[in-house]
């Protein structure tokens, strides 16, 4: 009964989200030219800083509609990427390849996923604020059925870069990366269509752009005896840091491993995964994955060394609420869109396709388990056991971020491959660096 409902609801839903962002002529009335105008991606091209000029925020609000602000875009034409390289900013040239594969499931069983690289989440991308990302999208032959790519750290239009590729085709944009933070890329489906199984499936990652100028000092706030008296006692911490990456999202998915929309709208949660497995650093709590089909799927603490400054790259990839916590912690800092938003504090919501950069010093050994504070995403599976003590240790490389660029922010660290991911991709991991992830 519930999935005819939510059937006929998402195809509605689908529909009218696909109408408005891919098709092939916005209808809308527009204010750009001051009169009513139908605007495709052709027409995009004609829009002149001098035409939004003559557009007021009383046309805007009258209107509604919307206004293609192309001053200082991010958006690069490709045959401009040579110049930017020129006049100085580096180019990053990123190929993501679509493969819908099957990944294990704790209990020996297995879902059908659908990956960037044949891994989930897709490989971290990391870059610093100016820089050029020129990406493209492959999409093999062998697929059965197209994707896409939308990169959030881009301020760039929808249309065409988002839109569909489909089996046996690819396609490439560029970007400057203008704004720092932690942000998501994801497929689109195939114009929205089946974005949310895409995605639900496996289908997104991260892109961290560093600040230019780099992190700040870290402020940690504790207190003392002196003469009596308790005193506070501030130090501050330099900005390298120990680095890691959390990306929280949801399984949903019938009995045979394959996607249930249903359950979807229904927010009934299969799985909850933090870098797409299920309790995948917990091997204190479950013995699930002790059955798991190869190493790099074993569960495995993250090791994080007491006293030094941890940073971590915190992402929600899912459609529920995370209430980001580390039992037996505090956040000593928490960083959303390159201005702090708390310190000392014991949760932190972030909400759907939201990062927050966080950092922490751990004063004393022991186990500090991050969770999302909700006891439904905690027993399905939100639940990283972080052991620390005196030194580093070799870390799951899916936790750790690729070393940053900028001076001064990233300590190297040995990794070890774990991975929700394909053996092939597991192997091609093995032979890349052992240091600093993926
Ligand atoms: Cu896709």
């Amino acid at each position: 009964m519930m999935n005819k409902r939510y059937s006929v609801l998402s195809i509605v839903a689908v529909v009218a989200v696909a109408s408005i962002l891919f098709g092939s002529t916005y209808s809308s009335t527009h204010a750009v030219s001051g009169s009513a105008q139908s605007v495709s991606p052709a027409t995009i091209d004609k829009v002149t800083p001098q035409t939004i000029d003559s557009v007021t925020p009383k046309d805007v609000q009258s209107t509604g509609s919307l206004v293609f602000n192309m001053v200082g875009a991010d958006a690069i034409p490709l045959d401009q990427v040579a110049a930017e390289q020129a006049a100085g900013r580096t180019v990053h040239q990123i190929t993501l390849t679509a493969q819908s594969v099957d990944l294990p499931i704790p209990g020996g069983q297995m879902y059908h996923a659908m990956t960037f690289d044949g891994q989930v989440p897709g490989p971290t991308i990391r870059v610093t604020q100016g820089d050029v990302i020129e990406v493209t999208l492959n999409v093999p032959s062998t697929e059965m059925t197209g994707h896409s790519l939308d990169m959030h750290a881009a301020r760039i239009s929808a249309v065409p870069n988002f839109g569909p590729v489909m089996p046996g085709h690819s396609h490439t944009y560029a970007f400057i990366a203008n704004t720092p933070g932690a942000f998501k890329y994801h497929c689109e489906g195939v114009g929205v269509i089946g974005m949310d199984q895409h995605v639900l499936s496996g289908m997104y990652g991260m892109t961290i752009v560093d600040p230019l100028n780099g992190y700040h000092k870290l402020l940690i706030q504790r207190t003392e005896t002196q003469n009596g008296h308790v005193v506070l006692n501030n130090t501050l911490v330099d900005p390298a840091a120990y680095e890691f990456t959390l990306q929280f999202s949801q399984l949903y998915l019938n009995a045979d491993g394959s996607y249930n929309q249903a359950y979807m709208f229904l927010h009934n949660t299969t799985w909850t995964v933090i870098n797409g497995k299920p309790f995948g650093y917990d091997p204190v709590i479950t013995k699930v994955w002790n059955n798991a089909p190869a190493a790099h799927d074993k569960a495995a603490p993250i090791i994080v060394p007491v006293g030094q400054h941890i940073r971590y790259f915190v992402l929600n990839q899912g459609n529920m609420p995370l209430f980001f916590h580390i039992v037996g912690g505090q956040m000593d800092r928490v960083t959303q869109g390159n201005m702090v938003q708390a310190m000392g504090t014991q949760t932190w919501n972030i909400g759907g396709s939201q990062d927050a950069i966080i950092d922490v010093v751990y004063d004393e050994p022991g186990a500090y388990v991050i969770v999302n504070h909700d006891y439904a995403a905690i027993f399905s599976g939100a639940a990283a056991v972080q052991l620390a003590q005196a030194n580093p240790a070799p870390n799951p490389s899916d936790a750790v971020p690729p070393v940053s660029s900028v001076p001064d922010t990233s300590i190297p660290q040995q990794t070890f491959v774990h991975c929700e991911c394909t053996n092939d991709r597991a192997a091609q991991l093995e032979n890349m660096t052992s240091t600093s992830g993926q």
